[in-house]
């Protein structure tokens, strides 16, 4: 197998041991080490069930028991796709006791995305919910399981049907968790994509641990508080900024939504006195509007923080006044860096900034296209390195050389300024992805779906404003032939077992795309020039 991993420099390694960011402890250490802090204490709430601390842990270690009953050894990688409930902590710490690696999936994934994913990590075993939002996982895991034969083994929660329970019999005596290497990888995030498939970004222990204690500590997170998981917990926002996991490190209660509207995340809200949450701006514009009309008490909500994508001022500066809590912009990336505004920082800061890195060890540079650094205030490409950004991409050396530099720095691919305070402000992006409602989609991935039906010849794909969405797909075709209706392109996207995010929204037909007087241009040029037209063309 192709080893998973993430290597810093030594002397920076020993730096970021010796200033306490990386503590040598596991996530198979902290949920026992929790568990036993706080064993009484509710960690999550989840329809109409409460499970406590000690509980939570008692069924990890069965899941775990049930996970090495089926052959799985440690450091097995698993891909994972379950919804936001109580048996996503039951599986993923179930996972981390076992010392075996969760890949993370989201529920909109569809067979191509997790086959993808389940080659390249290669993953022996598949975790599922059994039903979500009308969708039965059960079928799609027989699927990949005939696409990627290795996947051999399926646990569901909830109705196995033909697969196995999450839980082992219930007398396995839950065997001693390892003593796992807290600078090994800990679980596998996926990368929004920028060209091509999504890229897998390797985590470990000592550095996703770090994210998310310093995340408490800024967040205001503490055993007191309450978080509602509203976004899918698979993404990195939710699951650690601070997200779940941050909640579980303080002894917190987490509040599973089955989804993030308004009419189930308030009356949740009301009910558990939930105190902090994370939306994307399109989900925090929603809240927005319905609080001037909600019945409900949301007074208990002290923090909503808003990232993912950027929250235009016009609508962050309604958060305080309207939702009567303290926004917290956050921007973010799975690959490492975060960016808070401060609970205590000027309303000024909080409306108009994406805030500032976590860690004083967060190196940032701000350089133009030569590489040279900008004037303050400037925008420029934001490069950054640190205690928790990775220095790799798992297994993918063309990626790799494109996205970091040689001295280590990740280049993000945003377009950011930093005020004269140091906060950022996200000014733009270099890189072509889409970012629609904070899922971000690589305009190249559409692009080759779109290239495989026959009456395409040409297909270009770029992102136009929304007011709702942020951004948009819209799809610049040159059909070959007859153009085929809009709707018919539509349907065939959906039915090609991918993300139902990454089906165009707008689709524009046209005869021919633009070439320079000495040929081609590059697919980048082309895209920022059709964006540019359909702007001006309004
Ligand atoms: C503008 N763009 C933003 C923001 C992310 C916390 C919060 C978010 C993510 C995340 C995350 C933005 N304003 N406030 O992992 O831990 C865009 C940037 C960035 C990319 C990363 C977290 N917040 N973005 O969104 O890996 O373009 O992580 O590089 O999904 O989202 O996307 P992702």
């Amino acid at each position: 197998m192709k080893p998973l991993m993430q290597q810093w420099p030594d002397d920076l390694a020993a730096h970021y041991r010796a200033r306490g960011y990386w503590t040598g402890e596991t996530f198979g250490e902290v949920i026992e080490r929790v568990a036993r802090d706080h064993a009484g204490r509710t960690a999550v709430v989840c329809q109409a069930r409460r499970w406590t601390y000690a509980e939570l842990l008692e069924r990890a270690d069965r899941t775990a028991a049930a996970f090495r009953a089926a052959g799985l050894e440690p450091g097995a990688r698993v891909v994972v796709q379950m919804p936001n409930r109580a048996e996503f902590l039951q599986v993923v710490f179930g996972l981390f006791r076992a010392g075996m690696i969760p890949v993370f999936a989201l529920p909109a994934h569809r067979l191509t995305e997790l086959a993808h994913f389940a080659r390249k990590a290669q993953a022996q075993a598949l975790v599922i919910a059994d039903r979500h939002d009308g969708f039965d996982y059960r079928d799609l895991a027989g699927q990949l399981q005939q696409a990627v034969p290795a996947v051999s083994r399926v646990f569901v929660a909830g109705d196995p049907g033909p697969w196995q329970a999450i839980e082992g019999p219930g007398d396995a005596p839950p065997a001693a968790p390892l003593q796992a290497d807290p600078g090994a990888v800990a679980l596998v995030q996926i990368s929004g994509g920028s060209t091509g498939l999504s890229k897998l970004i390797p985590r470990t222990h000592d550095d996703y641990l770090y994210s998310i204690r310093a995340s408490n500590a800024i967040c205001g997170l503490t055993q007191d508080s309450v978080y509602l998981a509203a976004l899918p917990v698979a993404h990195n926002f939710p699951m650690s900024s601070p997200g779940i996991f941050g909640a579980i490190h303080a002894g917190a209660t987490i509040v599973m939504a089955p989804s993030p509207s308004p009419d189930v995340a308030f009356p949740l809200i009301e009910q558990e006195n939930v105190t902090i949450t994370g939306l994307v701006p399109p989900l925090a514009l929603l809240w927005l509007r319905a609080a001037a009309r909600s019945g409900h008490d949301i007074s208990s909500l002290e923090v909503l923080q808003v990232g993912g994508a950027k929250f235009m001022p016009e609508a962050a500066r309604r958060v305080r006044p309207e939702l009567g809590c303290t926004l917290q912009q956050v921007f973010g990336m799975a690959e490492g860096l975060v960016n808070y505004t401060r609970l205590d920082d000027p309303e000024d800061v909080i409306v108009h900034t994406q805030g500032r890195p976590i860690s004083p060890d967060d190196e940032i540079l701000i350089v133009d296209d030569r590489g040279a650094p900008v004037a303050e205030g400037e925008p420029g490409n934001l490069l950054t390195r640190g205690p928790y950004t990775i220095r790799a991409y798992h297994d993918d050396p063309a990626a790799n050389a494109r996205a970091f530099t040689d001295d280590g720095y990740y280049r993000t691919g945003d377009v950011v300024a930093r005020t004269a305070e140091g906060n950022l402000v996200v000014r733009g992006r270099a890189s072509d992805h889409i970012n629609r409602a904070g899922e971000k989609i690589s305009a190249e991935e559409v692009e080759d779906h779109l290239l495989a039906r026959d009456d395409v010849f040409d297909a270009a794909v770029v992102s136009l404003p929304d007011p709702f969405l942020g951004e948009r797909i819209c799809a610049f075709i040159v059909p070959e032939g007859d153009a085929p209706p809009a709707a018919e392109i539509k349907r065939w996207m959906r039915a090609r077992d991918i993300a139902a995010f990454k089906v165009p929204d707008q689709i524009v037909f046209v005869e021919g795309f633009a070439t320079t007087a000495v040929g081609k241009i590059s697919r980048k040029e082309l895209r920022a020039r059709l964006r540019e037209e359909a702007l001006t063309n309004g």
